[in-house]
């Protein structure tokens, strides 16, 4: 008997340490592993009010819409008190409401009524930095000597000027002098958004009651802003040159990044059914993919950037190749068994997708819409969709620096003219890549504010497409977009083919062509996209004849697959599968 508890003893020892990955299970079906995931920025998705302001009560009124849509999560963008100098992005009080989205009973209400309709929900959890306006920060700044002075990180500086080079995402030093003490404090983001101090137990013990608050709630998971900054480099080194134009490589990953996510999982994360998925912006394939390895028990998901970046460099967007990005999306599917990858274009941080990697004019906006809709829904990952995509919304043309909002921009503007760069330039360059392009009001009608908001005003402008691109006119047209995504919602549900199969590209340096297979246990999938605005004769291998369409976003298409070459009309988007 006592030999037998040894023997259990010895094997559970060894299957917990690291090293031993060969002896645990490999991928295992996982219910987020399935299921698309539908971001919120509730700032901009419906007012209803009258105050120019999304609120909870504006989603609660579209739930039967999200149901209608098919999606199976929904990601809120934070939605707790904050004073706003980052759209909620720099919360005040973890555990309360915004005001202006309204109150702890809305946001049971919308969270009992997307469970009424099947739907799960995870929220933000934005615990690398809080706002300066926390009572946390408001005591650690009041003296050295206070009890919570080591929730942040505040070093003396040097020689009069701040501890080291650090420079802060939206603009100047990441460093700010604060208090009686003349110390400073770090900020990675704004001024107003202090970094926490993770180094300290009792910090972290607050964050993970936080974290269970919401759990017990009901809350389906979280998506952790910046999660790779919490730990940091305590000798705070001087960047060199080369990194000042990309801090972000330097400020994640610190030294005890996996320890915190480890301790995170097994004290919170481990006591749920819940999913996580982390934001690694500064993160490279194999540092990421650490975060994600299931048998090391940090994170389930991670948001690389790459591909929704591509040629990206801050506020300029460079050129890139489709045969480019086609291999960042093959260093996602090649992740071992261990991993689950994530497909995601667009978030509240980047511009609309079609006008980034489709085509927004009035001849291809549809087509290219839909085209990025079969892509985002037929690649290996779970999807994460953006409000306002499922309708084809596009970028505004911003005229006038005036007409933005956004802290990142503000706060960068004298700096980047002060580097040489011409104001027309500037706007250039944020015309293809500024953060408020995705942030703009959704277009629910073609009435006044697009029928975001009954008021006169709503906090940032409608894109005035509205007429022409709004949820109502999508609902009304069988042919639409919305109608589109709706398919292929319904054709990706339960299709393990589709959701667990082998991903190949089959022509990897194809400059116009992404064609890919998505291969299962009982069929295969074959996907077309043509990412061109010509016509073009895609040759295929043999193999495929007798293939059967399953959806394109041409309706006049051949059904099954004839020949070894399919004539492609420009944006065309063709689904066909083997049996
Ligand atoms: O690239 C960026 C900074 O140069 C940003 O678009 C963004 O700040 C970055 O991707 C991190 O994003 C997250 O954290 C920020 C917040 O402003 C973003 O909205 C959020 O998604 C700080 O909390």
């Amino acid at each position: 008997m006592k030999k037998r508890w040894l023997a259990v003893l010895l094997l559970s020892t060894m299957l917990s340490t690291e090293k031993n990955y060969a002896q645990t299970t490999s991928t295992q079906k996982k219910w987020w592993k399935e299921q698309v995931v539908y971001q919120i920025y509730p700032r901009s998705f419906k007012d209803s009010d009258g105050d120019g302001i999304g609120d909870l009560k504006g989603i609660t009124s579209q739930l039967d819409y999200l149901a209608q849509l098919g999606i199976d999560i929904v990601w809120l963008s934070p939605h707790f008190d904050s004073p706003n100098a980052d759209n909620g992005y720099d919360i005040r009080d973890y555990k309360k409401v915004m005001t202006e989205f309204g109150t702890m009973k809305d946001f049971d209400e919308l969270l009992a009524g997307l469970k009424k309709r099947g739907i799960k929900m995870i929220i933000d959890l934005v615990v690398n930095h809080s706002s300066d306006e926390h009572q946390w920060f408001q005591e650690s700044k009041s003296s050295k000597l206070n009890p919570y002075r080591d929730y942040y990180i505040w070093r003396p500086g040097k020689d009069g000027h701040a501890p080291n080079n650090y420079t802060s995402f939206f603009g100047g030093s990441a460093w700010e002098k604060a208090g009686p003490d003349g110390e400073y404090y770090l900020h990675y983001f704004a001024k107003k958004q202090p970094d926490l101090n993770w180094e300290n137990p009792k910090l972290r013990e607050e964050v993970y009651s936080i974290m269970k608050f919401w759990l017990d709630k009901g809350v389906d998971g979280f998506r952790m802003d910046v999660i790779p900054m919490i730990s940091k480099d305590q000798q705070f080194p001087d960047l060199d040159a080369a990194s000042l134009t990309h801090p972000e490589f330097k400020y994640t990953f610190g030294p005890r990044l996996h320890e915190y996510l480890k301790e995170m999982n097994s004290k919170v994360l481990s006591k749920y059914d819940v999913m996580t998925v982390g934001e690694v912006f500064g993160g490279t394939a194999d540092k990421t993919a650490l975060l994600t390895d299931e048998r090391r028990k940090e994170i389930d998901l991670a948001f690389s950037f790459d591909v929704a970046r591509i040629g990206r460099d801050n506020w300029k967007q460079n050129n890139w190749t489709l045969p480019e990005w086609k291999a960042m999306f093959k260093t996602q599917s090649d992740l071992d068994s261990y991993h689950w990858p994530t497909v995601f274009l667009a978030n509240h941080d980047n511009p609309r997708m079609i006008s980034k990697f489709g085509d927004d004019s009035p001849t291809f906006r549809i087509p290219s819409a839909k085209l990025l809709a079969m892509l985002l829904l037929t690649q290996k990952g779970t999807a994460f969709m953006y409000q306002g995509d499922e309708i084809g919304m596009t970028n505004y043309r911003f005229t006038a620096f005036d007409q933005f909002d956004d802290v990142e921009i503000k706060g960068n503007y004298k700096q980047v003219l002060a580097s040489g760069v011409s104001p027309e330039k500037y706007l250039a360059g944020l015309n293809k890549t500024g953060r408020d392009h995705a942030r703009t009001p959704m277009q629910w009608s073609s009435e006044k504010q697009g029928g975001f908001t009954s008021g006169d005003k709503s906090w940032l402008a409608v894109n005035p497409n509205y007429k022409e691109i709004n949820v109502k006119a999508d609902l009304e047209n069988p042919n639409s977009i919305f109608n589109f995504y709706k398919q292929l919602l319904a054709i990706r549900k339960g299709n393990d083919d589709l959701i667990y199969g082998d991903y190949k590209d089959i022509a990897p340096e194809h400059k116009e062509v992404f064609a890919y297979t998505r291969t299962g246990k009982n069929n295969e999938y074959l996907v077309l996209l043509n990412m061109s605005d010509k016509k073009v004769n895609f040759n295929i291998d043999g193999k495929f004849k007798n293939y059967k369409l399953v959806i394109a976003n041409k309706y006049e298409k051949m059904n099954t697959v004839h020949s070894t070459v399919v004539e492609m009309e420009p944006w065309e988007a063709i689904l066909y599968d083997r049996n």
